[in-house]
C-alpha cells in the first residue's frame, strides 16, 4: 500500500429519517466526481458516505412506521445503498453511526474532552427546536419560531454538559484568515467570519434520556446521551482509524474536503472545526458548501412536496445526461433552479446537438471514405492547430476548475472545444474535401475530430463515466484509460478503426415540453405579474430605467436587447443595493452589476432568463466592470419585478 496522503472526500451524512432526493444525490454525484478525477490524476483517493442515524427526527421517523429506531434505519439504509449503486457513486466505505467502530470513538473523544476540561456540566435553560433539535437563547427567537424551520420554540431548562467551543473562537479565525482555501467558495468563507464577529457561546451536547434515548450515551453521565451532531461530525476521523489505527488515520487526515451543503456550513465549519482543536487534531483542508437545489416552491423538502426523485430522472433519461445536467446546470456553491423543461433543453443543446452529433455526422463519412481509419497527420490547416493548441489549453484550465470543486466551468471549457469543434466540421466541410478526393487534407480533419473527440471523452469520463468509455470506443480507442495529467494531443494512433456509430444521445421531444408547460402550474409565467408602473431605481446604471422621454423608432432599434440567463449572483461588498451578476447570452458571459440587492435575495437568480441591453459601453461600478444592464420595472407596493420572458427562450437570443 502507498504512503503517499490520500485525497479524503467526504458527503454529509444523511438523516436516516427519509428517503434522498435530488439535493441529497447532488452532493454525493459532486464527490463522486471529485474521486475520479482525482483518481484519473493518479492519486489514491479515500471517498467516505454515510448515514446519520441517531437523534430525534430518526426516532420520531421510527415511531410513525411503527418500528424500533435501528428496524427503521436498517431498512432505509438499504435505501440509501441501492440510490448509491444505481448513480454509480464510487465511494470507498460507508459509515453507520450506529456502529460500534463510530460509537467507540465519539465516546473516546467525549472522554478525552471531558478529561481535559473542555467539557463541563451547567444548569441551561433555553429555547429548543425539536426539529432541528438545536437550543436558541432568548434574543435569537423573538417570534419564539425558530429562525432555521420557522416552527414554535419551547422554552426548556435543565443540566446539561457544554462543550467550551468559545476557548477556541479566536483560533478559529485566526486558521480561516490564514489559510484562504479553507471555507470555499469565499462568500461561505465572509458568512462564517462574519458569524465568528459576535462571541461564540458554547456548545450543548448533552440531550437527557429522559428526553431523547436514541444517541450515544456520554461516557461520564448516563443519564445523557450525545448531542446528535457531535456525534455526527465525528464519523469522518472514526471511518478512518482515530486513535485506535492511527497508521491508517495518519495516512488519510486531513480530510482534501468535506463537501456539503451550505444548511450545514456553521455545524461543519464552527463545531466542527473546534472539536478537532480541542481533540488537538489538524483541520480538513476545505470545507466547500454549494448551494441548493430549488424549485419554484423554494427549497425542496417533504413537507413542501416539491422533492424530485433522482431514480425517476434517471429512468427517463439515463444515468449519464442526469449527472451531467446537475452539475452543467449549476454553478457549484451558487443554488439553481430544477425544472424539466430546463433538462430537456440542456440536453437536447449540449448533448444530442454538440457532443452526441459530432460522432453520427463524421464516423459514417469516416467509414465510407477513408475505410474508418484515422490516418496520423501533423496540423497543418491554421484551424487544426488552433484546435490542438485548444485542447491544451481547454485541459490546463479544466484541471484547474476540477482541483477547485469549480464543475461549472471545467464543463464549460469542454463544451468550448466541443462547439468549437462543430464550427471546424462546418469550416473545413469533409464532404467537398471528398468530393474532391483531397486526401490529405481529409486525412487531417478527421484526425482533428477524433482526437478532439478522444479528449473531450477522457475529461467528460468523472461526469460521464458510461457513456464517454462508450465515445472512446466509437473512435477504436476501446477500453483505453490514459491518466488525465498525460493526456496529451496527437496519442491517437495512425491507422485507429472506428467502429459503426450507435446513437448517443437521442434528441428528447419537445412535445414533452409542451405538454409538461400545459401540465405546469404557470411556473413559466411572466416574472412581472403585479402591475408595473416605470420607476427609476437609485443604481441608474446597472437597472435600465425607461423615464428619459420619447425617442424615435431608429433610436430604440440603435440599442440591442437579448436575453440573458443568470449564472451567478452575489452581493457587492460595501453597497446594500448592488449585485454583481454572471449571465449567459449565448456566445459568452457577461459580468454586469444590477441595483437589485433590496429587491432579490442573490441565491433566487441563478437559472432565471431576464432581458438585459446588451450593446451598452461598458462601465465601472464600484471596480467592478459592468457590461450590460438587466430590465426591471418598479411594482405598485414599491417592490420591483424583473423582466422576464413568459416561457423559456433561447438564451441569448435578440428580443425585437
Ligand atoms: O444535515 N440542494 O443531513 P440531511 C442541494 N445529518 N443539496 C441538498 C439539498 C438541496 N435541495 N437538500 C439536501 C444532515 N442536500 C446531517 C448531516 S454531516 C456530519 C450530518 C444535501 O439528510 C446537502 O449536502 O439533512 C445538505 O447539506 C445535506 O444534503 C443535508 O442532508
Amino acid at each position: 500500500m502507498s504512503s503517499e496522503k490520500s485525497f479524503y472526500i467526504t458527503t454529509p451524512l444523511y438523516y436516516a429519517n427519509d428517503e434522498l432526493h435530488i439535493g441529497h444525490a447532488f452532493s454525493t454525484l459532486a464527490a463522486d466526481i471529485a474521486s475520479r478525477f482525482q483518481r484519473s490524476m493518479g492519486r489514491n483517493v479515500h471517498f467516505l458516505t454515510g448515514s446519520d442515524e441517531h437523534g430525534q427526527k430518526v426516532e420520531q421517523a421510527a415511531k410513525a412506521k411503527g418500528l424500533s429506531p435501528i428496524e427503521h434505519t436498517d431498512r432505509l439504509i438499504e435505501k440509501f445503498k441501492s440510490l448509491w449503486t444505481l448513480l454509480d457513486i464510487t465511494y470507498d466505505d460507508f459509515i453507520r453511526t450506529t456502529e460500534d467502530r463510530h460509537k467507540k470513538v465519539v465516546c473516546h473523544a467525549l472522554n478525552e474532552l471531558w478529561k481535559k476540561g473542555d467539557i463541563y456540566e451547567a444548569e441551561y435553560s433555553g429555547w429548543y427546536c425539536t426539529p432541528c433539535e438545536r437550543f436558541w437563547t432568548e434574543k435569537e427567537v423573538p417570534e419564539k419560531v425558530c429562525p432555521d424551520c420557522k416552527r414554535a420554540v419551547q422554552e426548556i431548562s435543565e443540566k446539561n454538559y457544554f462543550f467550551k467551543m468559545s476557548k477556541y473562537q479566536q483560533q478559529l479565525i485566526d486558521h480561516i484568515n490564514n489559510h484562504p482555501g479553507f471555507i470555499r467558495p469565499e462568500n461561505r468563507r465572509n458568512e462564517v467570519l462574519g458569524f465568528l464577529r459576535q462571541p461564540l457561546g458554547d456548545l450543548c451536547i448533552s440531550r437527557p434520556k429522559a428526553r431523547l434515548s436514541w444517541g450515544i450515551e456520554l461516557p461520564f453521565a448516563p443519564d445523557y446521551v450525545t448531542y446528535v451532531w457531535f456525534d455526527a461530525l465525528t464519523n469522518y476521523i472514526s471511518a478512518v482509524g482515530y486513535p485506535f489505527d492511527m497508521e491508517k488515520f495518519n495516512r488519510i487526515w486531513p480530510a482534501s474536503c468535506h463537501l456539503i451543503g451550505k444548511d450545514i456550513l456553521t455545524t461543519h465549519a464552527v463545531y466542527w472545526s473546534t472539536m478537532l482543536m480541542a481533540l488537538g487534531l489538524s483541520l480538513p483542508e476545505c470545507i466547500f458548501a454549494h448551494g441548493w437545489w430549488v424549485t419554484g416552491e423554494g427549497k425542496m423538502s417533504k413537507s413542501v412536496g416539491n422533492i424530485i426523485n433522482p431514480r425517476e430522472l434517471v429512468a427517463r433519461y439515463g444515468l449519464d445526461p442526469f449527472r451531467f445536467y446537475l452539475f452543467r446546470e449549476m454553478v457549484f456553491g451558487m443554488d439553481a433552479t430544477y425544472t424539466e423543461e430546463n433538462f430537456i433543453l440542456r440536453y437536447n443543446a449540449d448533448l444530442a446537438n454538440d457532443y452526441g452529433n459530432l460522432c453520427q455526422r463524421m464516423l459514417p463519412m469516416l467509414i465510407k471514405n477513408r475505410d474508418g481509419q484515422f490516418r496520423k497527420t501533423a496540423p497543418t490547416l491554421p484551424q487544426s492547430k488552433e484546435i490542438a493548441e485548444m485542447a491544451a489549453a481547454v485541459k490546463t484550465d479544466y484541471i484547474n476548475a476540477m482541483e477547485n470543486f469549480l464543475y461549472h466551468d471545467a464543463l464549460k471549457r469542454i463544451w468550448d472545444l466541443i462547439q468549437r469543434l462543430n464550427k471546424y466540421v462546418d469550416e473545413t466541410a469533409p464532404w467537398k474535401l471528398a468530393k474532391e478526393q483531397n486526401w490529405a487534407v481529409l486525412d487531417e480533419v478527421f484526425y482533428t475530430i477524433g482526437e478532439s473527440i478522444r479528449f473531450v471523452s477522457h475529461l467528460v469520463e468523472p461526469f460521464m463515466p458510461h457513456l464517454a468509455p462508450e465515445f472512446l470506443r466509437q473512435i477504436g480507442c476501446d477500453g483505453q484509460k490514459v491518466s488525465i495529467s498525460d493526456l496529451a494531443w496527437g496519442q491517437l494512433a495512425d491507422g485507429t478503426r472506428c467502429t459503426e456509430p450507435a446513437p448517443m444521445f437521442p434528441r428528447l421531444e419537445t412535445e414533452r415540453i409542451q405538454n409538461l408547460k400545459k401540465g405546469s402550474k404557470g411556473e413559466a409565467a411572466p416574472k412581472a405579474e403585479k402591475p408595473a408602473k416605470v420607476a427609476k431605481t437609485e443604481e441608474k446604471t446597472a437597472v435600465i430605467s425607461a423615464e428619459d422621454g420619447l425617442v424615435s423608432f431608429d433610436d430604440f432599434l440603435k440599442t440591442e436587447l437579448c436575453i440573458a440567463r443568470i449564472e451567478t449572483a452575489e452581493k457587492v461588498e460595501n453597497a446594500d443595493k448592488l449585485l454583481k451578476l454572471t449571465v449567459n447570452i449565448g456566445e459568452e458571459t457577461r459580468t454586469l452589476v444590477a441595483g437589485i440587492a433590496a429587491f432579490y435575495k442573490p441565491e433566487e437568480l441563478p437559472g432565471r432568463q431576464v432581458v438585459m441591453v446588451k450593446n451598452l459601453k461598458p462601465a465601472k461600478i464600484r471596480g467592478i466592470l459592468s457590461h450590460g444592464m438587466i430590465l426591471a420595472a418598479g411594482t405598485e407596493d414599491g417592490g420591483l419585478a424583473l423582466v422576464s420572458p413568459d416561457k423559456p427562450a433561447k438564451t441569448g437570443i435578440r428580443v425585437k
